[in-house]
């Protein structure tokens, strides 16, 4: 669980071939020049800046042509993100993980997996993430992250962590979603995935939301972790991100979220990813992506 003095390490990833887009390759500076350790440390923690993985950006895409872009680069970083976020599990450390495009979710999860087998995930996103190459309308690896996660696509992305080393669509929660895909629609519905749509949010209100997900994610758990894509929140709060969806979490829902994350004290491990500076008005999208980070470990208002 997460306690003050507690150890934080953070991974950057600046990973943008998921998104086969330029700019949110640049998301992890971003965040660190929004001041993510000073705001860490303020709250009680210990932080330890990991620095950033390497990803290479190939002259020539083999799989330009293909459903799945950048499969072999992104497929060699995730085994990567796998192992640092194990080792730093291992050492009892809590895995902060800073993107990057959200392709970098299936080798934080993976590593997650290596120490919490059963643990229950978050997922704040405007998106599904849920596609495959058969149903992926890009053939972004971002848009497929969670899908992998859970067990289905391509198997050099299944197999990261090992191929038993899954989620359980019953434990996962989709929260803000608002651009689900034909074949996003009918995974999560032969899955069983909990979806709360942006229509849900308005009809219960965030707080509800946010308590009916406790329960999902903690009952028969063993932690949880939140990967946030701040395209989740609403362009206006965000405008740094790459796949902008009219019609989102506000910033004051995101922070009760936070904080009632917060004030259960089960939060194991964290991604906060998609931010792109070349899109963002004076590096706001870093700002909130802080801001979210300081109410999820506990800062108080008063
Ligand atoms: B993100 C998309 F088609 N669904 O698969 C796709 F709309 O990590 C977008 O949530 C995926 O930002 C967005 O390419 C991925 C598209
Ligand atoms: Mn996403
Ligand atoms: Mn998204
Ligand atoms: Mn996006």
């Amino acid at each position: 669980n997460v306690k003050t003095n507690e150890n934080i390490s953070i991974i950057g990833v600046p990973m943008d071939l998921g998104a086969d887009r330029r700019g949110v390759d640049m998301g992890p500076s971003a965040i660190r020049y929004a001041g993510i350790v000073e705001r860490l440390e303020s709250i009680g923690y210990k932080v330890h800046d990991r620095g950033d993985l390497i990803v290479r950006r190939p002259q020539v895409n083999k799989t330009a042509n293909t459903n799945l872009k950048y499969l072999d680069e992104i497929t060699r970083v995730n085994l990567e993100l796998c192992e640092t976020v194990s080792a730093e599990m291992e050492k009892g450390n809590f895995p902060l993980v800073i993107g990057g495009d959200h392709s970098i979710a299936i080798g934080t999860i993976a590593g997650v997996l290596q120490h919490r087998p059963k643990t229950g995930v978050i997922w704040y996103d405007a998106h599904g993430d849920m596609n495959t190459s058969e149903t992926s309308p890009s053939g972004n690896i971002h848009g497929m992250s969670l899908a992998v996660s859970l067990g289905y696509g391509h198997e050099s992305l299944t197999s990261i962590g090992g191929i038993h080393a899954k989620l359980n669509p019953e434990k996962t929660v989709l929260i803000g979603a608002r651009a689900l895909d034909p074949g996003e629609k009918d995974f999560i519905k032969n899955l069983g995935v909990k979806v709360y749509t942006m229509h849900e949010i308005d009809r219960l209100g965030m707080a509800r939301v946010m308590e009916e997900t406790m329960e999902i994610v903690t009952d028969g758990t063993d932690g949880v972790h939140l990967s946030l894509d701040l395209d989740g929140l609403d362009p206006h709060d965000c405008p740094g991100v790459g796949t902008p969806v009219l019609g989102g979490i506000s910033y004051r829902e995101s922070h009760l979220a936070m904080e009632i994350l917060a004030e259960a004290n089960v939060l194991t491990s964290a991604e906060f990813v998609e931010v792109n500076p070349i899109l963002d008005q004076v590096n706001q999208t870093a700002r909130v992506a802080v801001a979210l980070m300081g109410s999820v470990f506990g800062e108080k208002l008063c």
